[in-house]
């Protein structure tokens, strides 16, 4: 029961006279150790029955981030021990072990231990802790959870699994991670659980007024982060785990797929069609129709007869090729195949209880499993791609099925007692039951996906998809949502999902458009390509099964709405592109709920999103706000957060009513308080299929360019710069090469942008001095300056002349252009 700190070594537990920023605390036989990693984040790390805490082991807290110290004060009070940082307290209660983890200036509890720090389940493998769940509190992460963006009132199990055809509701989904957002009306913080056997998150839904948080096994080892605002959090889960890889620019362009284009010709004619329609588009991809008896790394070559030659001609039209390769290697011997061959003369797959290769039926029949956990069996993995990756010229690379998905077996994956053989830096090299690795197996393959396409071209940014993953996957790229469905609840659910996987990390995610089970209607298809234009990532995919989804299907009317969608996209590219680098930089997502741009904005209490349903932030400034319930023709009120905001597509600026009645994410009506203009205000909308309501923020600026029919054909005419005046009235354009890291190196080109808007009506723009050395494409800039109701007719620039400034007294803007400068410039408009 004593305070055991700082040293312990005479009870052969860790030494940490030496830590300064990690006390120990043995209480009921437990060794409680807390670490300060950052003054705004703790872990905690707990070993059961009197053992020292569990190695310091992680798939995905980097090792520099664990090793990271900050200095913090003890102090002890009776049976009260603990410290402080300089941003959070801890306090241990030496009687039960119940720890108490707060902000330190402010006294907001962040966690709190109901009753003790946990409990073990009676076989003594599992364990539980029950946190405190205060009234006023929501969550929101978890990743790939399917329904409401709050996760309060529910439970979910974290077990990687292939879930085809999954409906609302249904959990687990494909991945795993195991960190959430916590919000109160006094901020918000971060929790992250590091174990990777199954776990169980249950927000106050079996037991009222209680996070539960439990797993079958493994280690008590936690992060809590103290944010106060969403980002603030996301910046410090991204400094645990890491940020997103960048992505290459050509990835946020449109991609199309199907499972189910059964030929080169079939191929090659969508991609004709795609021109012929002027569909913008940068990828297409390539489903496991284009291999031999669905062997990883083959091509049939008579239904491919000219792969090679396919894959050079995309690209020379600014198409790029993404192959799939599922994990499992035919069971394939004496037949030349050699990812089978050399797999098996190097060792490189997953054992049975008994010692011999596992083998289990998935697409080629009989495959064997490589054992991703060791870095020798990711480079064996990633070599294999040599051949599609720097000869033929694939671009990309989608990893499926690898939660590991198993054919004919009830669990859908491989048996729990299968040994993998951890060798692996960092980690003390055992074996490993299935049942601990299964959740980090998606996110190893992903791993040795995107690391050995580093390897074989060290200067060029992978690009991979995986299914599975694990927290941290963000570092090998993308990921998708699944099998989703062709039906509009699927598609009012992608919002939250998505939101979900870039509070976790997974910046750079997509929902297959149009759904992938089934078959969309052709205004299903439309909606779902209007609001997928503003998600990260844009691809249209589909079921073998399932009637052909191509843009064009449904007929012209269709199309031409859903190309002015496409072409939208392609026109926000500076502002997409912009945001992407931010997120890999920051880990702050593209598509962000509503409280990550407006953290005071609430709604009776609340954050806005719980009654703005399907609202969400496109990056910092544009605001989309499809219809709730999107199949419906009923008028519906899109919530404005207090501010000001404009049309994006007249520019001009709107204004809604208050206070108002919404329609609340339990289908029940709110009312707006009316808080004047602090308040947020309610638009009423009648939706139109041809239309998608997306909204400025007042006070940003947006870079956009010309209309391209793929992100490498170089944009003609000048860069667009739209500005939206407002409070804090900013904006910034970031470019580089698109594709390789020269970026880090200074090859890179940022400017940020600002105006300001005087009371007699006049509004300066300044334009920064570019940083960074790399050159971006555009010579000139073309200002727009919306929400002008006053005549301006000249500009004066700094150090040059004056210009004459076209004003437009029905659009409510201004416009003008001018050349670049290396140096800074600022606009008079007057
Ligand atoms: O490779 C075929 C499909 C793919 O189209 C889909 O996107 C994946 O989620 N894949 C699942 C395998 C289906 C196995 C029945």
């Amino acid at each position: 029961m004593a305070l055991a700190s700082p040293a312990l070594s005479a009870e052969g537990l860790p030494t940490l006279g030496t830590q300064p920023n990690a006390s120990v605390y043995k209480v009921r036989g437990a060794v409680i150790e807390i670490a300060a990693l950052r003054g705004d984040i703790v872990r905690v790390r707990i070993g059961r029955n009197g053992n020292r805490p569990p190695p310091d082991e992680s798939w995905a807290a980097l090792g520099t981030s664990r090793e990271s110290r900050a200095p913090i004060e003890r102090f002890t009070r009776g049976q009260i021990a603990g410290f402080t940082t300089s941003v959070i307290k801890v306090t241990v209660d030496q009687e039960s072990g119940a720890i108490v983890i707060s902000d330190r200036k402010t006294g907001r509890v962040l966690m709190a231990d109901r009753r003790q720090a946990f409990r073990a389940d009676p076989d003594g493998a599992g364990f539980s802790m029950g946190k405190s769940l205060p009234d006023d509190a929501h969550y929101f992460g978890l990743g790939d959870k399917f329904g409401p963006l709050d996760l309060l009132g529910r439970s979910f199990a974290m077990w990687n699994t292939d879930s085809y055809g999954f409906q609302e509701g249904h959990d687990p989904l494909y991945k795993d991670i195991p960190f959430f957002v916590g919000y109160t009306r006094q901020g918000y913080y971060g929790f992250f659980l590091d174990n990777t056997w199954r776990t169980t998150f249950d927000f106050g839904h079996e037991k009222p007024g209680q996070v539960t948080i439990a797993a079958d096994n493994g280690p008590i080892d936690y992060y809590v982060m103290a944010g106060p605002t969403p980002k603030d959090v996301e910046r410090q889960y991204a400094w645990l785990t890491g940020t997103p890889a960048m992505p290459p620019r050509w990835t946020l362009g449109f991609q199309q797929s199907r499972w189910g284009y059964p030929t080169e010709a079939s191929v090659r004619d969508i991609v004709a069609h795609l021109k012929r329609d002027r569909i913008p588009t940068d990828a297409m991809w390539l489903d496991v129709d284009y291999q031999q008896n669905y062997r990883p790394f083959t091509v049939d070559p008579k239904t491919f007869p000219r792969f090679h030659d396919m894959v050079q001609t995309f690209s020379r039209e600014g198409v790029h090729t993404i192959a799939i390769t599922d994990l499992h290697i035919a069971d394939h011997p004496n037949a030349g195949y050699a990812p089978y061959d050399t797999g098996i003369a190097q060792d490189r797959f997953v054992k049975k209880a008994d010692g011999t290769n596992y083998i289990a039926p998935v697409w080629p029949g009989p495959a064997l499993f490589p054992d991703f956990t060791q870095k020798a069996t990711r480079d064996w993995w990633g070599a294999l791609y040599r051949q599609f990756y720097l000869t033929d010229g694939i671009a990309g690379f989608w990893n499926d099925m690898d939660e590991p998905a198993v054919f004919d077996t009830p669990t859908k994956t491989m048996p729990l007692d299968n040994i993998h053989r951890i060798d692996e830096p960092g980690f003390a090299s055992r074996k490993a039951l299935h049942a601990e690795i299964h959740n980090i197996y998606g996110m190893q393959n992903h791993r040795a996906t995107y690391e050995g396409l580093l390897a074989l071209k060290p200067n060029e940014r992978p690009y991979v998809m995986t299914r599975a993953s694990y927290a941290g996957g963000q570092r090998y790229g993308t990921t998708w949502t699944g099998d989703n469905s062709s039906n509009w609840n699927h598609l009012r659910l992608t919002v939250p999902m998505l939101e979900s996987l870039g509070l976790g990390g997974f910046a750079f995610a997509g929902a297959d458009i149009g759904g992938f089970a089934g078959s969309p209607s052709a205004d299903l298809l439309t909606r779902w390509i209007e609001i997928g234009m503003f998600q990260p990532l844009a691809r249209d995919h589909s079921d073998e099964d399932s009637q052909p989804q191509e843009p064009w299907v449904g007929g012209k009317a269709q199309e031409d709405i859903r190309r002015r969608f496409i072409e939208e996209r392609y026109r926000l590219l500076p502002y997409n592109y912009t945001l992407a680098e931010e997120a890999a930089r920051t880990g702050i997502p593209m598509i962000r709920p509503l409280f990550m741009e407006f953290p005071e904005g609430l709604l009776n209490g609340i954050p806005l999103d719980l009654a703005a349903w399907g609202q969400f932030m496109w990056g910092p400034s544009l605001m989309v706000a499809p219809p709730p319930t999107p199949e419906s023709p009923a008028p519906y009120s899109v919530t404005l957060p207090a501010g000001g905001w404009y049309d994006y597509w007249t520019g001009k600026p709107v204004s809604g009513v208050k206070p108002l009645k919404l329609w609340g994410a339990s289908g029940m009506f709110l009312t707006l308080k009316d808080e004047g203009a602090a308040s947020p205000h309610a638009l009423p909308v009648t939706p139109r299929l041809d239309q998608l309501p997306v909204f400025v923020r007042a006070g940003s600026i947006i870079p956009r360019q010309a209309l391209v029919q793929s992100t490498d054909e170089t944009p003609k005419g000048p860069l667009e710069i739209d500005v939206y005046p407002g409070a804090n009235c900013h904006g910034s354009v970031y470019a580089d090469d698109g594709h390789s890291f020269d970026y880090r190196n200074g090859a890179y080109s940022r400017t940020d942008l600002t105006c300001m808007q005087h009371s007699d009506g006049s509004i300066d723009v300044s334009i920064g001095k570019p940083e960074g050395s790399y050159t971006p494409w555009w010579h000139s800039y073309h200002i727009v300056v919306h929400g002008v109701t006053r005549r301006l007719s000249q500009s004066v620039i700094e150090r040059g002349h004056t210009l004459a400034v076209v004003y437009d007294a029905d659009q409510q803007s201004v416009a003008l252009e001018f050349p670049t400068s290396a140096d800074a410039i600022k606009v008079a408009l007057q």
